[in-house]
């Protein structure tokens, strides 16, 4: 990346970090490339950005980039599709577990010192296998978790997706194991909902009051797509009301999430730090390809990744 940077004026947007900020809007002006990750890449940023050519991301989401503005300015957006699918859908599977059997709790209750006798009830979690998993958003990530559900713990798999998915001829490992419905249907009959949607304008809140009040009582929720997806004031709600047995969170609306969260501390909440892809095997795939697609753009090429 040293050498990418050297030959193209490349700087990388991780403006999260104070001392790369000030680097990063210094070299901005001059940058052909940008490696970007889950920083807000808009018009008033792009503007001071003339130079831009290609912007290559980190990430599989996009929803940090405003993608008009870029188009508007002809600035090419890769991304790192495929890379992290199996990775993200282990990190789910496992929240599904740490949620379920109440693990990160149970686990801070031994290194406490507070394991004094045989755990009670009060303090058993709830099976997983065979429960049914609910998953909205089938795309690779989704269906990676589902294979994980079905073939590795006998889960029945429901799923909701924009477009229809033909398992048995797309899917065919999951033929007879996974059925596409409507979202009602997936929230009344899911024990276990998980959300691996992209966050868009039709997604942005889609957890809301009235879908919690839908969920099965006692089912429980796990989010690894983006926190805009969930209203975090209803998930509480949910959660303080009983309904909703527990939340297993990788993603949050905003992100550091703030000391002064409830779902930091809240007991039915197992909260990680957006996770998902976070292995040192899949985040080196990632930057590879994010690199590689930043030198093929600038070398006029469009590689594979590059968002339409
Ligand atoms: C990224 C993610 O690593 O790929 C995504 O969309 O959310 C994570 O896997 C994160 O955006 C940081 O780059």
């Amino acid at each position: 990346l040293a050498r990418l940077q050297a030959a193209h004026e490349v700087t990388v947007a991780n403006p999260r970090v104070a001392e790369q900020r000030d680097a990063f809007f210094e070299a901005l002006p001059r940058a052909q490339g940008l490696i970007g990750s889950s920083y807000r890449i808009d018009a008033p940023l792009l503007a001071q950005a003339p130079a831009l050519r290609v912007i290559s991301s980190i990430s599989v989401g996009i929803d940090n980039y405003e993608l008009p503005a870029l188009r508007e300015r002809g600035v090419m957006l890769c991304h790192t599709p495929g890379v992290l699918t199996e990775t993200t859908a282990d990190t789910l599977f496992a929240l599904i577990m740490a949620t379920s059997r109440r693990l990160v709790e149970l686990a801070a209750l031994v290194r406490e010192g507070r394991w004094h006798k045989n755990i009670d009830e009060s303090l058993f979690g709830w099976d997983v296998h065979g429960k049914t998993l609910g998953i909205v958003g089938f795309g690779r990530i989704g269906q990676a978790l589902a294979r994980r559900a079905a073939l590795g713990f006998g889960m029945p798999v429901l799923f909701h997706n924009r477009s229809a998915v033909n398992v048995n001829e797309e899917l065919p490992a999951l033929a007879g194991l996974a059925r596409q419905v409507s979202l009602d249907e997936l929230l009344a009959q899911a024990d276990i909902v998980a959300l691996t949607v992209p966050l868009t304008d039709e997604t942005r809140g889609l957890m809301n009051a009235e879908r919690f009040a839908a969920m099965k009582p006692g089912a429980m929720l796990v989010n690894g797509s983006r926190g805009g997806v969930v209203d975090e004031a209803a998930l509480l709600a949910s959660l303080d009301s009983g309904r909703l047995r527990g939340a297993g969170l990788d993603v949050f609306a905003t992100e550091p999430l703030p000391l002064d969260s409830p779902l930091r501390t809240h007991p039915r909440v197992t909260p990680l730090p957006h996770i998902g892809s976070a292995t040192h095997e899949t985040r080196h795939a990632m930057a590879v390809l994010a690199t590689s697609n930043l030198l093929q753009a600038l070398a006029g090429q469009t590689p594979a990744a590059t968002v339409r």
